[in-house]
């Protein structure tokens, strides 16, 4: 792959270690010099000499001496990877060095004063890409499989980064490059036309194509919800056990309870992990016709926050009659996807399922008790099964997609195919028919980066951190 892309042969440095309180921290070096200049300030306490002496891949015990004062600055351990086998693909160094705040920035420093700048965000792995190391879908899943905060989440950037998602690329580009061939093939033959075999054949197979690109795009919504997680807002009028249920949900006493009417005033956001899928839940203030202006700004808040929700867990109190504030509760779900939390069941039943049914379909209400810890798991089913009702496919080792430059770029592609279609059944000429094929091909080779511009890498790699 040859990309037109400046790409400056400095020695870069960076911590790659979560900063702050730890036991070790790594120190990542990446460039031609990089053996040279930790060379300068690693000593090897048999005094033989440092990486450029070290065999490669093979870890050394030293210290870290500063060569102006001459002093220790840390005992570390250290390993070279020489090129081409290393992450970047460049010479590369890490000094494992005592973790905590001074001592890897020290040593950094020291790097700097030598021949190395630092490194930004994500230019190790923009390096592995440039080198060939990874494809951008791979060099993508880096930072997903950093960030990732749910089991689920991190079975999708794994696969993702091991090249499954790249290998399905592959195969739809390998469809393309066969039709491609064909129609190229009659370039030199302008005055024949296509026979009708072969036409037919190649309307079919790219068809085809079409349908199984469009399957991957449908996984794009769970996708999304795994990559991204939920924004979820517990709705409900006062004292209906909203605040009790979340702390159910997260299983420890965040939220205050109690049995006066707005408790709650100002929201409560916490995550939980609700079988792979990870909701940002919102505890909002009781929602109710009151002249209390502090909850007033409360209640405001809370349709604000349902507003922004994908998802609506509405708490209904089922040991008392449905009222007017309840229906103000139900009215706030509109179009967003919502379930209904029947709660206080360990209660004499007011209201039933049956009551709610003008409001919600039956199998999204589900009968809790916050205060017991009954119907939590219900609950839990429920909300996953109606976020993943349209594309639950990531069973197995099915890969999702989950990046919105993805989506974007394989829509092109279908575009630029039912193009190529019209234009067959128009009998247009050769040229033009593998025009949009190479259209097609390069909405694809934008997914693992054969097509890219600078500004694309950039929006990419920005977005990661400072070491990786
Ligand atoms: N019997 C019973 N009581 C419950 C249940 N859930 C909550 N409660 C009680 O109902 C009262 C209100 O609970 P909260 O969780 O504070 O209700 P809330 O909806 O957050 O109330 P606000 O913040 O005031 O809007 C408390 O006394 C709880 O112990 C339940 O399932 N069964
Ligand atoms: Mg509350």
């Amino acid at each position: 792959m040859k990309l037109n892309l400046p790409y400056d042969h400095d020695t870069i440095a960076a911590i790659a270690t979560a900063q702050g309180d730890g036991g070790i921290a790594i120190i990542r070096i990446s460039g031609e010099k990089s053996l040279e200049i930790v060379d300068l300030i690693f000593s090897r306490n048999e005094k033989k000499s440092g990486p450029l002496e070290m065999e490669s891949h093979h870890m050394y015990h030293g210290h870290i001496v500063d060569s102006e004062s001459n002093k220790i600055l840390d005992e570390v351990l250290c390993v070279s990877m020489k090129s081409p086998n290393s992450y970047t693909g460049e010479d590369m160094v890490e000094i494992h060095s005592h973790g905590g705040h001074l001592v890897p920035k020290k040593i950094l420093n020291l790097l700097f004063k030598l021949d190395a700048r630092p490194a930004n965000p994500g230019e190790f792995t923009l390096r592995a890409y440039l080198n060939g190391k990874m494809d951008l879908a791979q060099a993508e899943a880096v930072t997903d499989v950093v960030n990732a905060q749910t089991e689920e989440g991190l079975k999708q950037a794994e696969l993702q980064l091991e090249g499954a998602l790249s290998n399905r690329i592959g195969e739809y580009k390998d469809t393309l490059v066969d039709t491609l061939a064909e129609i190229e093939a009659q370039v030199d033959f302008p005055e024949e036309e296509i026979d009708s075999i072969a036409k037919d054949r190649l309307i079919d197979h790219t068809n085809e194509l079409i349908d199984n690109i469009k399957t991957l795009l449908n996984s794009y919504e769970e996708g999304r919800i795994i990559k991204y997680g939920v924004n979820t807002a517990i709705l409900g009028k006062p004292n209906v056990g909203k605040s009790s249920l979340l702390n159910q949900l997260i299983m420890k006493e965040r939220a205050i309870v109690s049995p006066h009417p707005g408790t709650t005033r100002d929201f409560i956001e916490e995550n939980i992990d609700v079988r792979g899928i990870a909701l940002k839940l919102t505890d909002t203030a009781g929602i109710r016709g009151t002249a209390d202006e502090i909850e007033n700004i409360g209640i405001e808040l809370a349709k604000k926050k349902a507003h922004e929700a994908e998802l609506i867990i509405a708490v209904i109190d089922a040991s008392n009659d449905l009222d007017k504030d309840d229906i103000e509760v139900l009215k706030q779900i509109g179009n967003t996807k919502a379930v209904i939390a029947l709660n206080k069941s360990d209660l004499e039943l007011k209201t039933t399922e049956n009551d709610l049914i003008s409001h919600i379909p039956k199998d999204r209400i589900v009968k809790t008790s916050a205060k017991f810890g009954t119907g939590i798991e219900e609950l839990k089913d429920t909300i996953l099964e109606l976020l993943t009702k349209e594309s639950r496919r990531s069973e197995g080792n099915e890969v999702v997609l989950t990046e919105l430059r993805h989506k974007l770029a394989l829509e092109r592609s279908i575009e630029s195919l039912r193009s190529f279609l019209k234009a067959m059944e128009a009998s247009e000429s050769p040229e033009y028919l593998a025009l949009d094929l190479r259209v097609a091909l390069d909405s694809l080779g934008e997914i693992t980066g054969e097509v890219t511009t600078e500004d694309i890498l950039g929006r990419i790699f920005s977005k990661f951190c400072i070491g990786k």
